[in-house]
């Protein structure tokens, strides 16, 4: 690709960067969610969007194949970061990533009391680190969606998940127990075209700057 490629994911990462895009004057030419393309260009002829899976933003632009893009924290943090400069946080698809467990299982006594506890969750990585900076023991289960079903079913004793109105819990009867961090979507640059294309890079990293606080 010799033009710019902004990659990011459909669904909650490409609804609220809409109106930042908008603003940084990079408006899809077509409605990404409806259009079957993977590269939709904007307004900016030499700008386009690169529609990924979300945990694979990372991937894409650490690879330089796309220079820049826009994920959360969550897989930030699960995909370890080398590579990828992270210049802003754009403060949108906030939540917080969490321990929940079936309401009424004694949490606090299970780590107290140094038991394996069996967890599920799609963030292997950040819930080893979370875990192990505790000393707690844990069993992985790496599941990959539909977290809230593992205590429910017996497959595991608490999830790690991101919770936003904490409805999906409730509903399903779980109960946050601890959280993990805060989450939000950033924007990550390709380190090495940074320095190679910086005079292209630089005034897209402020258009969003700005398009963050007007
Ligand atoms: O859909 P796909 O499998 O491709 O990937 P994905 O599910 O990771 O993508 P998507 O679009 O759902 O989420 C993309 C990013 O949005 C995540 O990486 C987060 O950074 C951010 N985000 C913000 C969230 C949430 N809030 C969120 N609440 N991602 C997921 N959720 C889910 C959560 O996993 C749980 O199942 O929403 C449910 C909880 O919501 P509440 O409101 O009931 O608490
Ligand atoms: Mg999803």
């Amino acid at each position: 690709m010799t033009g710019i490629g902004i990659a990011l994911s459909k669904g909650r990462i490409l609804e609220e960067t809409g109106p930042l895009l908008a603003r940084a004057g990079l408006s899809p030419k077509e409605d990404p969610e409806s259009s079957r393309k993977l590269i939709i260009p904007t307004a900016r002829r030499d700008v386009s969007l690169v529609i990924v899976r979300a945990a694979d933003t990372p991937t894409y632009v650490a690879h330089g194949a796309a220079d820049l893009g826009i994920a959360g924290k969550d897989v930030l943090e699960e995909h370890g970061g080398e590579g990828l400069y992270q210049p802003l946080d754009l403060g949108i698809a906030r939540c917080r990533m969490m321990v929940a467990v079936r309401k009424g299982f004694d949490y606090a006594g299970a780590v107290r009391q140094g038991a394996r506890l069996r967890v599920a969750t799609k963030y292997p990585r950040t819930t080893r680190d979370f875990f192990a900076a505790k000393g707690v023991h844990v069993d992985l289960i790496r599941l990959y969606g539909s977290m809230e079903l593992a205590p429910i079913m017996g497959l595991a004793d608490a999830i790690v998940d991101l919770v936003s109105s904490g409805r999906t819990l409730k509903a399903n009867k779980l109960v946050a127990v601890e959280e993990i961090m805060p989450v939000s979507a950033r924007l990550i640059v390709n380190q090495a075209a940074l320095k190679t294309r910086r005079a292209k890079l630089q005034p897209l990293i402020e258009a969003f700057a700005k398009a963050v606080q007007p």
